[in-house]
C-alpha cells in the first residue's frame, strides 16, 4: 500500500495500523441536513485510508499525504484551538482537538494519508480525512468510540475548528453506511435506517460527473444559504424547516427568495421519504424494482431543478451536464453535495452509461470547458480498519 510506504519514507517506522473512510455520494436530500432535515447518502467504494503509529514523548501529532507536498506538519495536542492550525492540517488535528473536548484522551501519532477521491469533486473528501482520523486516533488508543458519537465529533471538527457550518450528512455516511444500502437519516433524531440500494438489479446504474468547476464563494454562499433557512424558520415561527411538513405554509412567507429556499427544504426532504419508499418496494421483487428506478430518475431530475432554480446552488457545469445526460437517455440526474461546484449523479440503464459519457464529454467540449471525469459509484461500506501495519 503506498501510504505505508509514505508513513515508512517520513516517519521512519513501521505503522501500527490503517484506516480507511469513503467519500460519499448522496441520492436525495440537499442542504436539508441543517435544517434538521432528512438525508439519503451512500458511502462510495473511493475514500482516504490513514496510516497510523503511536508517538511517545510530548503529546503531538505528526501528519503528513501523499496529496500534500511539503514537510510533515507537527501539533501539538495540549496547545490545539480553533485557529491555530491552517490548510489541510486543519481537519486531522480538528478531530483531535474535538476527540479531546469530548473527554477522550487522544495519544501522541504519526498519522499519513492518502486518497482515491480526485480533490474538489464535492464528494467529501474532508469528511472522510476527518472519520480516518477518528477512527485511527481511538482504535489506536484502545478508546471504544460509538460511531454516532465519532460523526458528531467530526462534525464539531470541522464546523467549530476549520470553521466550516457544515450538517451532519457527510461524516454520518462515511460512517455508518452499508455495502449494497443507502442510508437514511433523519438529522433531527439522528436515527437512522439502512435501505437496500441494488441499481444492477433493475438493470440500472450510478455514474458520477466530476464538471471539475469549483467556483469562488462556495464557502460564502452555503453559509448565506444556512443564515437564509434559519431566517425563514424564525419568521415562519418554527424551530427548523423540517417542521414545515405542507409545500403551502411556504407562502406565509412574503419574501420570495426565503419562500423559495424553504419551498427547496420541504421538497427535498418530501422527495427523500419518496426515495425511500420506492427503493424499499424495489427491493421486494423485480418488477417493482424494474418500476421504482425510472420514478427515482424523475425525482433527481426535480431535485436537481429545485436546487437550480429555489435554492439556486448549482452551476453552469452542472446543469449542462444534467441536460446532455437526460438528452442521452439517462433515468435521472442532479448536483450533488453543498453547490457550485463538484459533482453530478446521473441513474443510468446499464447499458446506456456509455452514450452519457459521450454526450456530456461533448458538451463540454462544445463549450470549451475542462473535460469532464467519470467515475462508478457502488453504495460501499463505511469506514473501517484496512490491515495491521
Ligand atoms: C456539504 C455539507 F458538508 C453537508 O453537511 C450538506 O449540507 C451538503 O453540503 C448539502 O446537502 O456537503
Amino acid at each position: 500500500m503506498r501510504v505505508l510506504e509514505l508513513f515508512g519514507s517520513r516517519f521512519g517506522g513501521p505503522a501500527d495500523g490503517t484506516w480507511f473512510a469513503p467519500g460519499r455520494a448522496n441520492l436525495m436530500g440537499e442542504h436539508t441536513d441543517y435544517n434538521e432535515g432528512y438525508v439519503l447518502p451512500f458511502a462510495l467504494g473511493q475514500g482516504i485510508v490513514a496510516a497510523a503509529g503511536r508517538l511517545s514523548g510530548p503529546r503531538r501529532l505528526r501528519l503528513c499525504s501523499a496529496q500534500e507536498p511539503g514537510a510533515a506538519v507537527e501539533v501539538l495536542l495540549d496547545d490545539l484551538a480553533p485557529g491555530r492550525v491552517s490548510g489541510w492540517a486543519a481537519y486531522p488535528a480538528g478531530v483531535a482537538w474535538a476527540l479531546g473536548a469530548a473527554g477522550y484522551h487522544v495519544p501522541g501519532a504519526f498519522l499519513a494519508f492518502d486518497s482515491d477521491l480526485p480533490a474538489g469533486a464535492g464528494l467529501s473528501s474532508s469528511a472522510a480525512l476527518e472519520c480516518a482520523t477518528a477512527l485511527a486516533l481511538t482504535e489506536l488508543a484502545g478508546l471504544g468510540a460509538d460511531r454516532r458519537e465519532l460523526a458528531a465529533i467530526a462534525r464539531r471538527a470541522e464546523n467549530d475548528f476549520v470553521g466550516a457550518p457544515t450538517g451532519i450528512m457527510d461524516q454520518s455516511a462515511s460512517l455508518l453506511s452499508r455495502r449494497g444500502h443507502a442510508l437514511l437519516l433523519d438529522c433531527r433524531s439522528l436515527e437512522s435506517t439502512q435501505v437496500p440500494f441494488d441499481p444492477a438489479a433493475s438493470g440500472s446504474r450510478l455514474l458520477l460527473i466530476d464538471t471539475k468547476a469549483k467556483h469562488e464563494h462556495s464557502a460564502s454562499e452555503y453559509g448565506r444559504r444556512r443564515a437564509e433557512c434559519e431566517q425563514a424558520a424564525v419568521l415562519l415561527g418554527i424551530p427548523s424547516l423540517r417542521y414545515l411538513t405542507d409545500v403551502a405554509d411556504v407562502d406565509r412567507l412574503s419574501d420570495p427568495v426565503l419562500r423559495r429556499r424553504a419551498r427547496h427544504v420541504v421538497t427535498d426532504d418530501q422527495r427523500v421519504l419518496a426515495v425511500t419508499g420506492l427503493l424499499t418496494s424495489a427491493s421486494a421483487s423485480a418488477s417493482a424494482s424494474a418500476d421504482a428506478y425510472p420514478q427515482i430518475g424523475r425525482l433527481l431530475t426535480q431535485a436537481h431543478l429545485s436546487l437550480r432554480d429555489d435554492f439556486e446552488v448549482s452551476w453552469p457545469e452542472a446543469d449542462t451536464a444534467v441536460d446532455a445526460a437526460l438528452a442521452a437517455g439517462a433515468l435521472g440526474a442532479r448536483m450533488i453535495g453543498g453547490g457550485f461546484g463538484g459533482s453530478v449523479l446521473a441513474l443510468v440503464r446499464s447499458d446506456g452509461a456509455d452514450a452519457v459519457r459521450a454526450a456530456v464529454a461533448e458538451a463540454f467540449g462544445r463549450r470549451g470547458w475542462t473535460p469532464p471525469e467519470f467515475l462508478s459509484a457502488a453504495p460501499s461500506d463505511s469506514a473501517r480498519r484496512v490491515g495491521l501495519g
